[in-house]
């Protein structure tokens, strides 16, 4: 039988079988998790996998379909270990707020830089527009069109006023998405928007108690009745890449890759070396700093975990 993770909660997942729309709950067999993996999950919600029923109801994980793509976080513990947050995904949304909270650029280029590795579309969604004032909405427009010159997608949004709610709707329908963002960026706010009826916790008081307290947190696929779903993940708070070279980090980066072609080395990685052209670009105002200054901290990174 062939099915769907539509939950993980580390022990057992719930699969949804396609053909009659039930859904099972699963697990897996012990030699599946002795795969060699620098992975601390084997599956995610959106993994398409092969199962077989024991008992009429107890499902058994048999197969993992390979994946079209992921995105990752680091693992809690200090391991060089990494921890699938979803996978399968057709559009990345990142939620970014102005204010309340400020949004960090550097977890912003890092989500896109992972998109850009792992070959996720990414959308970047600029909510809470309603609390913003007229020059702070020139300036988000600033931003946005910064990203956009990049490549990347932007809409305006607010769950309060509905700004664009329709537009994003259209936007996901029959298609799998994910939101990401600071926690209190408003991403349960969203979800409820668009379909009440999941009632997803909101605030940030919640969420900060069950992140004290260790409750375990799992992610879960919602289906729209508009078409296609969600998946909704615990506080993902950095994203990561893996097993990726220093030489490669610059394609994760368009405008970076594009400029570094005119670099007067071909193996140039804009570091310090004579005549590179980023950092003439960096010099004139055509690269945003923010953006160059992630790009160093995954070189940075990848250098550290490869001397292991
Ligand atoms: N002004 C304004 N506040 C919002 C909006 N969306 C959510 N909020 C508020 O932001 C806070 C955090 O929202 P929540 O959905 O829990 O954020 P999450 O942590 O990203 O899931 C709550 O107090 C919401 O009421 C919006 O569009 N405009
Ligand atoms: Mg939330
Ligand atoms: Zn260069």
């Amino acid at each position: 039988m062939k099915g769907l993770i539509t939950k993980s909660t580390g022990s057992w997942y719930q699969v949804l079988e396609h053909e009659t729309g039930r859904f099972f709950e699963a697990r897996i067999r012990g030699k599946f998790k002795l795969i060699k993996t620098r992975l601390t999950n084997p599956l995610a919600v959106g993994d398409l996998v092969e199962f077989s029923l024991e008992q009429d109801d107890v499902a058994w994980i048999t197969k993992i379909e390979p994946r079209r793509n992921y995105l990752i976080r680091k693992a809690v513990n200090l391991s060089k270990e990494a921890h699938i947050i979803a996978a399968n995904i057709d559009v990345a949304c990142f939620i970014f707020t102005l204010k309340h909270p400020e949004t960090s650029y550097g977890f912003l280029d890092r989500f896109l830089a992972c998109c850009e590795a792992y070959n996720i579309k990414p959308l970047i969604l600029f909510n809470k527009m309603d609390v913003l004032s007229e020059e702070e909405k020139e300036f988000t427009a600033e931003i946005e069109a910064l990203y956009q010159n990049i490549g990347y997608e932007t809409l305006e949004i607010s769950s309060y006023s509905k700004l664009n709610l329709e537009v994003l709707k259209n936007r996901i329908k029959d298609k799998v998405s994910v939101f990401f963002g600071h926690s209190g960026s408003g991403k349960s706010t969203l979800v409820n928007a668009m379909q009440p009826e999941l009632n997803l916790r909101t605030s940030e008081i919640s969420e900060t108690h069950l992140k004290g307290k260790h409750t375990t947190t799992f992610a879960q696929m919602h289906f729209w009745h508009f078409g296609g779903s969600v998946i909704d993940t615990p506080g993902v708070r950095e994203f990561a890449m893996i097993d990726v070279q220093k030489e490669e980090i610059q394609h994760y980066f368009p405008e970076i890759f594009k400029t570094g072609r005119s670099c007067k080395f071909h193996n140039c990685m804009h570091i310090n070396e004579p005549k590179c052209a980023v950092l003439d670009a960096i010099e004139k105002g055509e690269i945003e700093e923010t953006r160059y200054v992630t790009y160093l901290k995954i070189m940075e990174e990848a250098e550290e975990n490869s001397a292991i």
